[in-house]
């Protein structure tokens, strides 16, 4: 049995399909567990899927991964903008990180166009609501089954 692929949300993501519907979609983070997770099961891969508001659980939480995940899926929620720390937690692992966001995050306000995390990132997926973390489990699954053969 591979190691799970750990899959960490940020502040604020445990209010989805409670507001703002319009800009996040009417999903709650469980149903993009449930979907995350039936997802990769398809590609032979379990998730660990966890949410906090608190930046420094995040980053335990990435050091973890380091240790007990084959890889990383992270939506940093609103850290992506603004932290260094979880910039080099992900660093400081050897296990490829993909970010994703819900919304795209370029057709909104200029201070979500920049992401600290992207350059420890693989690749980065954003606009496709639930599809986006989905699309990240397919695409690190395709990529852990390339390198480990
Ligand atoms: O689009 C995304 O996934 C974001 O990472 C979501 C963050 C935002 O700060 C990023 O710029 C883009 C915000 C998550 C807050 O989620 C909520 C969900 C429902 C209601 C209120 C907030």
């Amino acid at each position: 049995m591979p190691k799970p692929i750990y899959v960490l949300n940020g502040p604020n993501l445990n209010l989805l399909g409670q507001r703002e519907p319009d800009i996040y979609g009417q999903a709650t983070l469980d149903d993009v567990r449930e979907r995350t997770q039936a997802r990769a099961r398809r590609y032979g891969f379990e998730i660990e899927f966890r949410q906090s508001n608190t930046e420094g659980e995040i980053v335990d939480w990435i050091q973890e991964a380091c240790a007990k995940a084959c890889a990383l899926v992270i939506n940093a929620g609103a850290y992506t903008h603004t932290s260094v720390a979880i910039l080099d937690a992900i660093l400081a692992t050897d296990i490829p990180c993909v970010e994703v966001h819900l919304s795209n995050i370029f057709q909104r306000e200029e201070f979500r166009h920049h992401s600290y995390i992207s350059a420890a990132c693989v690749g980065v997926i954003c606009g496709f609501g639930v599809k986006s973390y989905e699309l990240a489990v397919e695409a690190l699954a395709e990529r852990l089954d390339a390198v480990e053969g």
